[in-house]
């Protein structure tokens, strides 16, 4: 009995080929996540680097994103403040699990950045677009 090789190649593919998104937080001072929109697949993860200030990445509605609900959506993530003002620049990793959309956003000063527009998406649609989930946080 032999194994073929692309019946191993399909085993080890997923691990082999799950990508790391880097998304700046916070870059020279602004209020704003860049890029702002990514699109990785379930396995991938998203690396959430805090460059100034005191942010977070906060999982929201597409609806009513700001102030983010505490601890994120259910199906989501919080990545609890992360303060840069020391001089660090900590950084927050989340897998993901799926190809759902996911809307992010800014929990500090009770939505204040949100409305700012310090938002970012993961996956989102034709029928749920970025810039439609930023002018709902901003109204
Ligand atoms: C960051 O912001 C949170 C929420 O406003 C606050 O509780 C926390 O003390 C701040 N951290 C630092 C280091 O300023
Ligand atoms: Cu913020």
């Amino acid at each position: 009995m032999r194994f073929s090789a692309s019946l191993i190649a399909m085993i080890l593919a997923p691990a082999c080929l799950a990508a790391d998104f880097a998304v700046s937080v916070g870059a020279a001072n602004s209020f704003a996540f860049s890029p702002t929109q990514i699109f990785p697949a379930p396995g991938d993860t998203v690396t959430f680097t805090f460059l100034s200030r005191n942010h977070s990445a906060t999982t929201t509605t597409f609806d009513t994103p700001c102030p983010p609900p505490d601890g994120g959506t259910a199906d989501g993530f919080d990545t609890g403040f992360l303060s840069a003002t020391t001089g660090q620049t900590p950084s927050a990793t989340v897998t993901i699990v799926d190809t759902a959309p996911h809307f992010v956003a800014c929990a500090q000063a009770a939505g204040a950045h949100c409305r700012m527009g310090m938002v970012m998406a993961i996956n989102p649609t034709a029928e749920q677009p970025f810039a439609q989930f930023l002018a709902n946080a901003v109204a």
